[in-house]
């Protein structure tokens, strides 16, 4: 028998082997999404700013005037670079030592402008830093693990647009799942997980939050956050280098779109943690990986109004009330090229 989409029920998620649990009949009421007061609209240039041009950062060093993307090695690293490949083998208190590079990537010059306000050029840049980055830190190590954390909400303090850049010769746990599960599909299935997984979904629609010839942004029948988005190529591709310049223009334009409508959603700038995920390095066979990003993003119903993943999720498996359907919906529904603040 079929599962009812009506009522209680789990979802897997084929690319980590978790289960969601829906409960849509906790949603039943009609619900409009909650407008918060308008945060203040941050300058273009904070001098107090430590990822500004021309200002010092915490260590002391002076960022140069950067027009573009500027990318420099965290002062703060969470890795070592030369670490010699240390393992202990207890059984009870196992242990390796954490080799690798922490980059921090400035998306642009101007500290008030997200990827949503960038112009298309400025955000074609980043992809193509992105790719270079991976190309160079690919050569050296395992996973590159491209990131951006984006709000107070989710631990970062500085406006400034700029994500991250973590090389590693482990693979993280997340990436060594999907990539277990990417394998585990195409044996099982022969497919290609996520290709099919687009193919699917755009020909369905009910979860497209947004779509062109290249990309495809879908809140994944599996999405744990209330408005986590998966986005997908339309095609074959392993890695960010591989991308032509048609497909990072193509990706420039959905990246755009997408975060526009997660700021005008409950017009603010939408907090978020989203990241890459490619085939790692030094595996010769990577026919099953497919290039996706992923957005994580906290809140639940206003500006201020947050999913905690607590009690049931901590101990047993995240829960969600608001359909994925609904989600995507709801984000189809404000303007993905109009945002809030320029908005007159
Ligand atoms: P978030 O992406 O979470 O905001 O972190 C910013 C990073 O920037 C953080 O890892 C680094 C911090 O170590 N940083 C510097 O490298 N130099 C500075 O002057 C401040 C912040
Ligand atoms: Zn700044």
């Amino acid at each position: 028998m079929a599962v009812d989409f009506d009522k209680p029920h789990r979802r897997y998620n084929p690319l980590t082997g978790g289960w969601v649990q829906v409960s849509p009949q906790r949603m039943g009421r009609p619900w409009q999404g909650e407008v918060s007061p308008p945060d203040p609209l941050p300058p273009t240039h904070d001098p107090a700013c430590y990822l500004c041009p021309g200002n010092a950062r915490v260590g002391g060093e002076v960022n140069p005037a950067y027009g573009g993307v500027y990318v420099f090695g965290n002062d703060f690293p969470a890795l070592a670079e030369d670490l010699p490949a240390e393992v202990d083998h207890d059984p009870l208190f196992r242990a390796e030592a954490a080799a690798g590079v922490c980059r921090v990537i400035c998306f642009s010059p101007d500290h008030s402008k997200s990827l949503a306000e960038l112009p298309l050029a400025a955000i074609g840049a980043v992809i193509d830093v992105w790719a270079a980055q991976t190309e160079e830190l690919g050569a050296r190590f395992g996973n590159v693990q491209i990131f951006e954390n984006k709000g107070a909400m989710m631990g970062c303090s500085n406006p400034h647009p700029h994500g991250q850049i973590w090389a590693t010769e482990h693979w993280g746990i997340e990436v060594a799942r999907e990539d277990q599960h990417l394998r585990d599909h195409r044996e099982w299935y022969e497919g290609s997980l996520l290709v099919d997984v687009a193919q699917r979904e755009a020909a369905a629609g009910e979860r497209v939050v947004e779509i062109n010839a290249d990309w495809l942004a879908i809140v994944p029948f599996w999405a744990a956050w209330p408005f986590e988005t998966l986005l997908l190529p339309r095609f074959k591709v392993e890695r960010l280098p591989q991308l032509t310049g048609a497909q990072r223009a193509s990706l420039a334009g959905i990246l755009k779109a997408l975060t526009t409508r997660y700021d005008n959603l409950f017009q603010t700038s939408f907090p978020y943690s989203m990241g890459w995920h490619q085939a790692p390095f030094g595996m010769p066979d990577l026919d099953h990986w497919q290039l996706h990003a992923h957005f994580y993003p906290p809140l639940l119903r206003s500006a201020s109004v947050r999913k905690f993943m607590v009690g049931y999720e901590m101990l047993a498996e995240p829960q969600r009330d608001l359909t994925p359907e609904r989600a995507a919906e709801m984000l189809r529904a404000v303007s993905g090229t109009q945002h809030y603040r320029s908005a007159e």
